[in-house]
């Protein structure tokens, strides 16, 4: 009997207690992960070589291998991942952590998943984008029976087409994913492709969006469009680490979506390429500049780009109120509103009242406001010149001629050569508006005619 058929038995035919413990005993150990820092390329241990992807606060989860079958083991369970310093949401995941951790392998490696689940209530695991037999497809109630809670599957397929996937469960999906289940998953090449370039730096991350209420620690999870937290990874700016590149790397960045909504990914310095989806490798043919790729729903891009620009480049989606943190929508516009005083008589009654300032919101950037416990302010994160005034999908491209090959660590804040920086114009006084438009008597010229209309007009 091999190990899979033994497990189908056992779970049907043998006493809980006793499968636990037998089942546990042939299952890898799972590994887990109680960081939210960026670690270091997991560089494989066995297999087939390859060049492997960093994923932003996030982590690549070991493997066993198991007589030249590579055999991962997911834990789903409910953990607490810190979005930003001080911000902390209850969540669900896989091994410690939202997003799950990066499975990497390689074309042609026989894979074998073990899923736990340790929910309170049932799941499955859907391998997004992959070619594999129906019945591994971890569609609950079309494919597989779902995982029970304290139940562990296991999932076996040969990963036959290289590129970029991800996991996500396929039962109760809105809650799940609203909860911040998900993975992302890389095949690389097992030898050159004609449409796949080696890269130096390789990184991924998963687009996500939570509604936590001010205050509160668990996101909403039957929001359908209002999501207030926008994230990478499940870290919204200041909390996001930043890509650290050497100048004249080729990089590629890989960003999936499984929010409800679409997201412009816009990098500042550099034109890209969009060289993947999770369909695979773009035909040459088909690729063309871009400095902003649209990723919907349900789907994967891979950017790739030789950054040759030194400096701290944005890397941000580009709807302005993704890169915001959870504010509230009623806020009315007050752009050339005069309301000195009023804010203060309110505040009277209502200690933690603020309108939108008279001249736009930047303020708030700024502003210590009274905020409530584990939230985040809606504009924040310090830059070398002052707030940055953002809060979500947020972070920077970060390129410097003397980072080491190999070396992700933060190099800090570009230091731009002497005047390269935009800056005042000492003693330029701003000149009155003026109109170019001839002046002219206009008292005795009507040129509209109001008429209110008549009854007999109204049809
Ligand atoms: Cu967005």
């Amino acid at each position: 009997m091999n190990r899979r058929n033994f497990f189908a038995g056992a779970a049907t035919a043998v006493a809980a207690t006793t499968v636990s413990r037998v089942a546990m005993a042939a299952l890898p150990e799972p590994v887990m992960q109680s960081s939210t820092a960026t670690a270091p390329p997991l560089a494989p241990p066995n297999g087939r070589p390859y060049n492997p992807v960093v994923t932003l606060n996030g982590w690549t989860l070991p493997w066993r291998m198991n007589a030249g079958v590579k055999e991962f083991h997911l834990v789903a369970e409910p953990v607490v991942r810190e979005m930003a310093p001080g911000f902390k949401v209850n969540m669900w995941g896989y091994n410690g952590q939202s997003p799950g951790p990066t499975i990497e392998v390689v074309e042609g490696d026989r894979v074998r998943i073990y899923v736990t689940n340790k929910l309170p209530e049932h799941t499955t695991v859907h391998w997004h984008g992959q070619r594999l037999p129906n019945g591994m497809d971890g569609v609950g109630g079309i494919t597989q029976p779902h995982i029970p809670p304290g139940k562990t599957f296991v999932y076996e397929f040969t990963a036959r087409r290289p590129g970029t996937f991800m996991y996500h469960p396929h039962a109760d999906e809105m809650v799940q994913m609203a909860m911040g289940m998900m993975g992302f998953w890389v095949t690389h090449p097992k030898e050159s492709h004609p449409l796949i370039e080696p890269v130096q730096r390789d990184f991924c991350f998963l687009l996500g969006s939570f509604d936590v209420e001010p205050g509160s620690a668990t996101p909403k999870v039957n929001t359908m469009t209002d999501f207030n937290i926008w994230s990478f990874n499940s870290r919204v700016f200041p909390g996001i680490d930043t890509l650290n590149v050497r100048r004249g790397d080729r990089v590629r960045i890989r960003v999936g979506n499984l929010t409800m909504t679409n997201h412009p990914i816009h990098i500042h310095g550099h034109e890209f390429e969009v060289t993947g989806t999770d369909g695979g490798p773009v035909p040459r043919t088909a690729r063309w500049p871009e400095v902003s790729v649209d990723v919907a729903v349900g789907q994967m891009r891979q950017m790739e780009f030789i950054a040759d620009e030194e400096g701290d480049w944005s890397l941000h989606c580009h709807k302005a109120h993704h890169t915001m943190g959870p504010m509230g929508h009623e806020v009315p516009t007050m752009i050339g509103v005069d309301h000195k005083g009023v804010a203060e008589k309110i505040r009277k009654l209502v200690p933690d009242y603020m309108v939108m300032g008279d001249k736009g919101m930047a303020d708030m950037g700024g502003m210590e406001m009274p905020i409530p416990d584990n939230t985040m302010p809606m504009m924040t994160g310090a830059g070398p010149f002052g707030s940055a005034e953002m809060g979500g999908m947020f972070t920077l491209l970060k390129v410097r001629r003397d980072q080491k090959p190999g070396d992700y660590k933060d190099p800090g804040w570009f230091k731009h050569p002497a005047g390269t920086v935009a800056r005042e114009v000492p003693g330029a006084a701003v000149p009155p508006t003026t109109r170019n438009a001839p002046s002219q008597d206009n008292s005795n010229n009507t040129d509209a005619t109001v008429r209110k209309p008549s009854g007999a007009h109204n049809h």
